[in-house]
C-alpha cells in the first residue's frame, strides 16, 4: 500500500484544547516507521491548514467555532480527495478532533464515487457523532460529522456543500455507549447499523464485524475506518477529552484491526481525538499506532493459525 499521512491539527470541534498536538504525537510515536516495517510505502504529506470558508452565524447560539470547522472541512475534503489518487493509495488522517471526519468522509467518498466504488464506513467510537447543528447541546462540532456526511438536514450555508454523501445503510458503528436523545431519534430512522458495548459483551466483536465485512465484500466496496480514541476503554487510552467507561479492551480493539486486515477491504483511516495534553507519556498515541499496525498486517505469528 501507499500510505499517505495527512495531519489535521483541528481542535476547535472538541470541548477542550489539546487535539491540535495529535498529529505531532502520532509522528513522535513512530507511525511512519511502524507502517514501513510492515512493507508499505509512507508519504507524510505534513499538516493541512483550514481554508477560510464563508459560514453564516448559527441562530441557536450554542454552536462553537462554526466558521473554523467549516474551514477545516473544506480543506480536508480536498486534501483527502487528492491523496486518494490511486487505487492502492491509503490515506490516513491524523487528528485532530472528530469534526475532521466531515471532510475525510466526504472527500474520500467523492473519489470512490468517481471510481464507481460503493463507500462503507466502520465507525469505532463511544459516540455516534450524529448531532445536527440544531440538536447539539454541547455545541462541540466533533459531535456532528456523521450527520453531515450522511446528508442530514440543516448544514446548508453553515458547512461547505458535501463533496459526496455517505449512504447510512453503508455505515456500521461499533463500541457505542453514549448517545444523546436527539441522536437516538436520528439513529432510529437512519438505517445505520449500530452495535453498542452490550452487543460486544454478549456476542464478542467477531460475529458483528464479520456480518458487516461480508456486506462490504459483496458490494466490492471501499471501507473507511474512523477510529475515535474513546472507542477504547479509558484505562488503556486516557489521552482523550471525552472518556466514557466501559470501552473496548486491548484485545477487542486489536482483534477488530486484525479482522479488518484479513478482510483486505480497508482503504482509508481516520485516527482522531488523541489529546496529548491528557495522555500519559504517550501511551495512548502508541496504542493507536499499534492498532493501525495491526490493521496494516502486523501479527504475532507469521504462519496461518486458523485451522485448529
Ligand atoms: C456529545 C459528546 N454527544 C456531544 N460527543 C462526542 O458533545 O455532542 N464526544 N463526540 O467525543
Ligand atoms: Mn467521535
Ligand atoms: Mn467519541
Ligand atoms: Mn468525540
Amino acid at each position: 500500500k501507499q500510505c499517505r499521512l495527512i495531519g489535521v491539527p483541528v481542535q476547535d470541534g472538541a470541548g477542550r484544547p489539546g487535539c491540535e498536538m495529535g498529529p505531532s504525537a502520532f509522528r513522535a510515536a513512530g507511525i511512519a516507521s511502524a507502517i514501513r516495517d510492515l512493507g508499505h510505502a509512507v508519504d507524510d504529506l505534513g499538516n493541512i491548514a483550514p481554508r477560510p470558508t464563508a459560514s453564516k452565524p448559527h441562530g441557536n447560539g450554542t454552536v462553537k467555532c462554526l466558521p473554523e470547522v467549516a474551514g477545516w472541512t473544506s480543506s480536508l475534503a480536498e486534501a483527502a480527495y487528492s491523496a486518494f489518487d490511486a487505487e492502492d493509495a491509503f490515506p490516513v488522517c491524523l487528528g485532530g478532533d472528530h469534526s475532521l471526519a466531515a471532510g475525510s468522509l466526504t472527500g474520500l467518498a467523492r473519489r470512490a464515487a468517481e471510481r464507481q466504488r460503493e463507500f462503507f464506513v466502520l465507525w469505532l467510537d463511544a459516540h455516534p457523532d450524529l448531532h445536527t447543528l440544531d440538536t447539539t447541546r454541547s455545541g462541540n462540532l466533533h459531535g456532528v460529522p456523521m450527520a453531515y456526511a450522511t446528508g442530514q438536514a440543516g448544514f446548508e450555508g453553515y458547512f461547505p456543500p458535501a463533496a459526496a454523501r455517505i449512504r447510512p445503510e453503508n455505515v456500521c458503528m461499533l463500541g457505542i455507549r453514549s448517545v444523546d436523545p436527539a441522536e437516538q431519534r436520528i439513529l432510529e430512522g437512519a438505517g445505520i447499523t449500530v452495535y453498542d458495548m452490550r452487543a460486544i459483551d454478549e456476542h464478542g466483536v467477531v460475529p458483528l464485524l464479520r456480518d458487516f465485512l461480508a456486506r462490504v465484500a459483496a458490494a466490492n466496496g471501499h471501507l473507511h475506518v474512523s477510529l475515535d480514541v474513546d472507542f477504547l476503554d479509558p484505562a488503556i487510552a486516557p489521552g482523550v477529552g471525552t472518556t466514557v467507561p466501559g470501552g473496548a479492551t486491548f484485545r477487542e480493539a486489536h482483534l477488530v484491526m486484525e479482522m479488518l486486515h484479513d478482510s483486505g477491504l480497508v482503504g482509508s483511516v481516520d485516527l482522531v481525538e488523541l489529546n496529548p495534553f491528557l495522555d500519559e507519556r504517550g501511551r495512548t498515541a502508541i496504542l493507536m499506532v499499534d492498532l493501525l499496525a495491526s490493521l496494516l498486517g502486523r501479527r504475532v505469528l507469521d504462519y496461518p493459525t486458523r485451522s485448529f
